[in-house]
């Protein structure tokens, strides 16, 4: 009998011409979609494919489901304990989106402290015409950066900062063995000490708010921070404010608490630079992203066995 697989969001096109060569597949464009599927339809739902999204309610919903295969790194929208309670697979895309993802928090990085868009503004309003040269900015050069998780994405963000002469600290739970940069167990005092912070950590309540009305104090008025994480790491209310009053000096953010929604506040603000959590959004990675929604898929129904799974799956059985 066919394998059905349930798609959850719009894929690629190739995602479903791929699929469609070994799967009977169900797609849901939108998730309210999966209020009109019939019982019969997800009695034979095996397999999901999934932008972050399966929480415990709709894991519930399909009594035969065996893989989770989860577009993005970050999962967590993904109840992924629960899924391994029920021995059902989570899988995800890591890796393949390390250098777009990082290439993006340089990007927020000298836009922010080098005020690209309020220069570029300044020219197409005539304003350098009018009144001359537009106000310096300050150089990234031997800046002293903290990265808040020196995961997969955080070590490609280290490399790529040590061409602008950077020197490089982290925090993260554990200290990493095997890495030039100096590790910081307290998270305060680390931003004391830097210019810049950048947080790329995992979503989720082990990381909520961890940069808080203290971190953001110790930055300071004339700290940078950058966010390629999740809207969720950063206490943004308390972040706006800061920003508001200059006790923090500039963000870059390309991700925000309750997305498309983002504070209004930060509109208007120079010191400000904004992106729509586009980080790994170019055609290239988001390619190889769906590849490995697929490949996670397909190798798990035809050999037993899953290329990328979630540490919380690693000891379940073709994980
Ligand atoms: P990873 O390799 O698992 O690295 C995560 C890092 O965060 C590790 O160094 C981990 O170290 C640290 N960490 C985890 N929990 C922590 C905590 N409570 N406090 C301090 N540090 C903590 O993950 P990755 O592949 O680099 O991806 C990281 C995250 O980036 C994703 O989960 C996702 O949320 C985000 N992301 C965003 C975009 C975007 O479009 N903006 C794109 C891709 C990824 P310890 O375990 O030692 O603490
Ligand atoms: C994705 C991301 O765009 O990988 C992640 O964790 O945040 C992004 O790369 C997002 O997950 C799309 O669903």
């Amino acid at each position: 009998m066919t394998t059905n697989i349930l798609t959850i969001g719009t894929f690629f096109p190739s995602v479903i011409s791929d699929l469609s060569k070994e799967f009977e597949i169900v797609e849901c464009p939108e998730r309210s979609d999966i209020e009109k599927l019939s019982a019969n339809q997800c009695e034979h739902i095996e397999g999901l494919a999934t932008f972050g999204w399966a929480p415990k309610d709709l894991i519930e919903k399909f009594p035969r489901l065996k893989l989770i295969s989860s577009f993005g790194v970050g999962y967590d929208g993904v109840d992924a304990d629960f899924a391994a309670s029920k021995e059902i697979i989570v899988t995800h895309t890591p890796n393949v989106l390390n250098d777009d993802v990082a290439n993006t928090a340089i990007m927020l990085i000298l836009a922010t402290m080098r005020r690209l868009i309020v220069q570029d503004k300044y020219l197409r309003d005539g304003r350098w015409v009018k009144e001359g040269n537009a106000p310096l900015t300050t150089s990234i050069r031997g800046k002293k950066v903290g990265i808040v998780g020196l995961g997969r994405i955080g070590e490609a963000i280290a490399e790529k900062l040590s061409v602008f002469q950077c020197e490089t600290v982290y925090h993260s739970r554990n200290k990493k063995e095997g890495v030039p940069y100096t590790y910081y167990g307290n998270l305060v005092e680390m931003a004391k000490e830097c210019d810049l912070l950048i947080a790329i950590t995992p979503g989720g309540p082990a990381t909520n708010k961890l940069i808080n009305r203290d971190v953001i104090e110790a930055l300071g008025p004339q700290g940078t921070l950058i966010n390629v994480a999740r809207g969720t790491v950063v206490d943004e209310t308390e972040m706006v404010n800061a920003l508001q009053d200059r006790r923090l000096g500039a963000a870059g953010l390309d991700v925000f608490e309750d997305e498309p929604n983002v504070p209004e506040e930060l509109f208007s603000m120079e010191n400000v630079v904004l992106t729509p959590h586009v980080a790994s959004a170019t055609w290239e990675t988001r390619q190889a992203m769906s590849d490995l929604v697929v490949a996670n898929l397909v190798s798990y129904f035809s050999k037993g066995k899953v290329e990328t799974p979630v540490p919380e799956c690693a000891n379940l059985t073709g994980a």
